[in-house]
């Protein structure tokens, strides 16, 4: 069985989707990041970082127990175990590859960064708007002209690149993007939201997570709990 340390929350929707694409079976154990649940001590032993998404899959490659922390190794382990949506050749995967990279090192931090100060940051600063707004565009002009000759985000096929992807454009609307502008990762995104997997697995702990509006989570995710020396 694998246990998913997680929150609703795009880099735990990723591994959520995985896990409903591949139909293995798994539990959730929520990890309210509003209220510092993060920095439960046991937390923090399979995931020093201090982030969602954790795995613990009992079964691990040599049979025993595999704990893992970061989205994109967890997404890379799970298409390794089932065979799935990472091909096998090697200039596929490897295309699969460079786009996971591509979201972990940029779609990921860049949209994050946005997100936070257009809607988390105490005051509403414009330099750094102007400059993650406009990175976030760059990054969705690149993937749309990725898109206008590709079926999908690293080729014909989907993987995990797609699923690594999606979750973060779900809030396009609070990262200054207006969809008109990138029509071949619209129609991309509309049909990876079809998907009764990708459904399931964004609606994964959705009922729990609430907006981050109140002090002490404010606190815990960007104040000094967050630094304290662990
Ligand atoms: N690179 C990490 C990033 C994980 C991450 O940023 N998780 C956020 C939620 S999306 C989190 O747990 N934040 C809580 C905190 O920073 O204390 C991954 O892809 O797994």
């Amino acid at each position: 069985m694998i246990t998913v340390h997680s929150w609703a929350t795009p880099n735990g929707h990723k591994v959520h989707i995985m896990l409903e694409e591949c139909g293995l079976p798994y539990r959730v154990v929520p990890v309210d990041i509003g209220a510092g649940e993060q920095f439960a001590p046991d937390f923090l032993r399979i995931s020093p970082n201090n982030k969602i998404p954790a795995i613990v899959d009992d079964d691990g490659p040599d049979g025993r127990p595999l704990t893992l922390f970061e989205s994109g190794a967890i997404l890379l382990y799970l298409a390794g175990k089932t065979g799935m949506l990472l091909p096998e050749g090697d200039r596929a995967r490897y295309a699969v590859l460079q786009w996971l990279m591509f979201q972990m090192g940029s779609v990921g931090p860049m949209l994050g960064q946005n997100h936070h100060f257009r809607l988390y940051a105490p005051e509403k600063l414009a330099y750094p708007i102007q400059r993650y707004t406009d990175e976030a565009r760059r990054l969705y002009g690149v993937m749309d002209r990725q898109l206008a000759d590709s079926a999908h985000i690293a080729g014909p096929e989907y993987s995990i690149a797609d699923i690594a992807v999606f979750p973060w454009l779900r809030n396009w609307q609070n990262q200054g993007i207006a969809w008109a502008d990138y029509p071949h990762l619209k129609a991309w995104f509309d049909r990876i939201a079809e998907r009764p997997a990708v459904q399931r697995g964004v609606a994964v702990l959705a009922d729990r997570r609430k907006p981050i509006t109140d002090e002490k989570a404010r606190e815990n995710l960007f104040g000094t709990t967050q630094y304290q020396r662990r």
